[in-house]
C-alpha cells in the first residue's frame, strides 16, 4: 500500500513550501514582530503550524485539542459551540481574531500582475445565529488581506439573530477597529439569507458587490482576480475557490479545482474537473462553471440589478444559489470560478438554523426556482420527489415576468450548451457518475486487494449492509472473503469498497459510511502515519481516527480521538 499523502500532489508542493516558511511566521508572530496590530493571540502549546498548514502530524493537533481543554468550562464552552453553531468555537476562539493560513494559490498565480486601477467592491456579509469569534476573523481576514483601494465598505447584516448580542459586540468591534469601512445592520424580523442579501445589496453603494458567508477567512491576494475578471466583462459573474476550514479542528486545507453542476433533486454539487485541466495555465485561467455554490460571488451591482438580484420571496436557506446560476446563463452572462481566488470557508455539517414555521424552505425554494426557470424539465424533478408536486411555493409571477423581459434562452438551451455532461436520469450522456472517471485511475494505480483487519485480531473492517447500499454504516466481523470486506486505495487515498463507495468519515458525533466517491479529497482522504505494523486511519477533515466500540464480531465503527486510550490500530493485509 502506498504512502497515503494528505492532499493531491499539486497542493502538496505548495502546502509544503508553505509549512517551511509558515515556521518563521510563527516565530516573528510570537515575537509580536509580525503582528502589528496586536490582534488577540491565543497560546497555543506550540502547534500554532500544524493548525494553520495542515496536518504534518496528526497526533499533534489532537494533543493539543485536548491540551485545549483546561477546565469543565472549556469543555462545556465546545460542547455548547457545536450544538449552537456546529463547529469547535473553542479552537476559534484560541484561534483568536487572525492567523497565518497557507497561500494556496497556484505558483503562476504569484507571478500574475493584475490592473492597478480596478472597481472597488461592497462586500456584503449576512449572519444569522453566528459565533462572534469566527464572524471577527472573517471581518479581520478581510480587512487585513484586502487592498483599501479596492474595499469600499463592508456591510454586515444581522438577520435577526436569535440573540441580539452578536449583533452589539460586532458593532463595537468594528467600531473600535476599523470605524470607517464597516457598517453594520440588523434586520427587524428573521428574513433568511436571501432577503437578508438583498438588504445589503440595496444599501451597498460601490460598483461591485461581493458576497461573503460569516464564517470565512480570505486568503493572499483574493479580491484582485475577481474584481479584474468583472472589469473585462461586466456580465461576467465570479466566485473564488472555497477552500475547506474543518469544523472540528480548524484545519485550513486548499481545495482541487473543481466546478459547480446539480441533479435532478436539485441539490448543488461538484464535478470533477480532472480530465479538462491539462496544461498548467489551466489551472490558473477562469473556469466556466455551470452552477455555483452560492456564498461566495462578486459581481457588478448594476448587472445584479437588472438580472432581477435575488427572488424575495424564498425563504431561509437553499434553492438561490441554483436559481442564480441558471438565470446568469440563460439570460445572457457567464458564470466561473476564479482559481487565483482563495477564500476558506467552514464547511459544517449541519445547519445550526431552521426556518421559524418549521416549513421545509428549500423544496419551497427550489419549487419557485423549477417552476420559473427549468420548463418541463421540471418533471425530472418531480419523479425523484413526487410529494414536491403538492408543496405550494406562493406568487411567481413576477419572476416569469422577468424572464420574460429579460428573453432569457430557455432551460433545454441550458441543459445542451452548458452543462451536457449531466444527461437525464437513466439515460446518461457520457460514461457517467464518478466512478467511471476513478476507475482507470484506480486500476492503473493499485489493483491491490486488502482486508482492513483491527491489529491483532481476526476481525475486518466490513459494510454492515450490501456493498451498493449507499449510506451503509460499517463493522468488524471475522475476516472472510466476502465483497463486504474488500478494500481498494486510489490514487487520492481513497478507500474504496468492492472498488465502489467510499469510506467516509463521519464527525464527532455522527458514525463513518461509506457512500458516493466525491473526488474532493476532505472526508474521504484516509492518511496513516506508518507503514508497517499496525497502522491509524486518519481522517483529516475530521481531525479523528476509525476506531471500534469495542473488539468483538459484529462491533460498530465509529470516528475516535487517535490518541485516545483504546488507540486503534489496522493492518492492511493484501488479498
Ligand atoms: C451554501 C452557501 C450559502 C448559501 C447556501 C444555499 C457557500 C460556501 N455557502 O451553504 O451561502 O448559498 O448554500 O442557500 O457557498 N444566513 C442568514 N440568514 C439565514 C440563514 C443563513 O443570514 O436565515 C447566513 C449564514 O449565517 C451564513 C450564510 O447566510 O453566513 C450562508 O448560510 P450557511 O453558511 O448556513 O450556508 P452553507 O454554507 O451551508
Ligand atoms: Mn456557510
Amino acid at each position: 500500500m502506498g504512502r497515503m499523502k494528505l492532499i493531491s500532489p499539486f497542493i502538496w508542493g505548495s502546502v509544503l513550501s508553505s509549512v517551511s516558511w509558515m515556521a518563521v511566521v510563527v516565530y516573528l508572530w510570537k515575537t509580536h514582530i509580525f503582528n502589528p496590530l496586536k490582534i488577540q493571540e491565543y497560546k497555543w502549546k506550540s502547534a500554532f503550524p500544524v493548525i494553520v498548514a495542515g496536518p504534518t502530524n496528526f497526533t499533534q493537533i489532537l494533543d493539543d485539542e485536548i491540551g485545549l481543554i483546561n477546565s469543565e468550562a472549556d469543555r462545556k464552552y465546545r460542547e455548547e459551540g457545536f450544538k449552537k453553531y456546529a463547529f469547535n468555537t473553542l479552537i476559534s476562539k484560541r484561534i483568536g481574531d487572525f492567523r497565518p493560513i497557507p497561500d494556496t494559490r497556484h505558483k503562476l498565480c504569484k507571478k500574475k500582475k493584475f490592473p492597478n486601477v480596478l472597481d472597488e467592491a461592497s462586500i456584503i456579509v449576512c449572519f444569522h445565529n453566528e459565533d462572534l469569534s469566527t464572524l471577527r476573523r472573517t471581518v479581520t481576514t478581510i480587512l487585513r488581506r484586502t487592498p483599501d483601494r479596492l474595499l469600499k465598505e463592508v456591510i454586515i447584516v444581522d438577520d435577526n439573530s436569535d440573540d441580539r448580542e452578536t449583533y452589539e459586540n460586532i458593532r463595537n468591534f468594528v467600531a473600535h477597529n476599523y470605524p470607517k469601512k464597516f457598517k453594520v445592520y440588523r434586520t427587524p424580523q428573521h428574513e433568511g439569507l436571501i432577503r437578508a442579501r438583498l438588504y445589503g445589496a440595496k444599501i451597498a453603494s460601490a460598483k461591485v458587490i461581493l458576497f461573503l458567508d460569516s464564517h470565512v477567512e480570505v486568503n493572499e491576494g483574493w479580491i484582485e482576480p475577481l474584481l479584474s475578471r468583472i472589469s473585462e466583462n461586466r456580465s461576467t459573474v465570479v466566485t473564488p475557490v472555497i477552500d475547506m476550514i474543518s469544523p472540528d479542528t480548524f484545519v485550513y486545507t486548499a481545495s482541487p479545482l473543481v466546478r459547480g453542476g446539480f441533479n435532478w433533486g436539485l441539490h448543488f454539487k461538484w464535478d470533477s474537473l480532472r480530465k479538462k485541466l491539462k496544461a498548467e495555465e489551466d489551472f490558473v485561467k477562469p473556469i466556466e462553471s455551470p452552477t455555483m455554490a452560492g456564498g461566495l460571488f462578486a459581481m457588478d451591482k448594476k448587472y445584479f440589478e437588472d438580472l432581477g438580484a435575488y427572488d424575495p420571496g424564498m425563504d431561509v436557506w437553499g434553492g438561490e444559489n441554483l436559481e442564480i446560476s441558471f438565470r446568469i446563463w440563460m439570460c445572457g452572462g457567464r458564470l466561473e470560478i476564479v482559481p487565483c481566488s482563495r477564500v476558506g470557508h467552514i464547511f459544517r455539517k449541519r445547519r445550526p438554523y431552521g426556518s421559524n414555521r418549521g416549513e421545509d424552505t428549500i423544496t419551497k425554494n427550489s419549487l419557485r426556482m423549477a417552476n420559473v426557470w427549468m420548463d418541463e424539465y421540471i418533471e425530472q424533478f418531480f419523479e425523484i420527489k413526487p410529494e414536491a408536486r403538492n408543496i405550494s411555493y406562493g406568487d411567481i409571477s413576477d419572476r416569469l415576468r422577468l424572464r420574460r423581459e429579460l428573453k432569457c434562452k430557455d432551460f433545454k438551451w441550458y441543459l445542451e450548451n452548458i452543462y451536457p455532461e449531466l444527461g437525464l436520469p437513466g439515460v446518461s450522456s457520457e460514461p457517467k457518475g464518478l466512478l467511471n472517471n476513478l476507475k482507470p485511475k484506480l486500476l492503473r494505480g493499485n489493483l491491490d486487494v486488502y482486508h482492513i483487519a483491527l491489529s491483532g485480531t481476526n476481525l475486518c473492517l466490513e459494510s454492515k449492509h450490501e456493498v451498493t447500499r449507499r449510506g451503509s454504516s460499517l463493522i468488524v466481523a471475522r475476516c472472510n472473503k466476502s465483497k463486504k470486506q474488500r478494500w481498494t486505495e486510489s490514487s487520492k487515498n481513497e478507500l474504496l469498497l468492492a472498488g465502489f463507495y467510499c469510506l467516509t468519515a463521519g464527525d464527532r458525533y455522527k458514525a463513518p459510511k461509506i457512500d458516493k466517491c466525491h473526488l474532493m479529497g476532505g472526508d474521504q482522504s484516509w492518511s496513516t502515519k506508518e507503514k508497517v505494523g499496525g497502522i491509524p486511519l486518519y481522517s483529516s477533515a475530521a481531525g479523528l481516527c476509525l476506531g471500534i466500540e469495542e473488539p468483538r464480531d459484529g462491533a460498530d465503527v465509529v470516528m475516535t480521538l487517535c490518541n485516545s486510550k483504546a488507540k486503534v490500530s489496522w493492518d492492511l493485509i493484501r488479498l
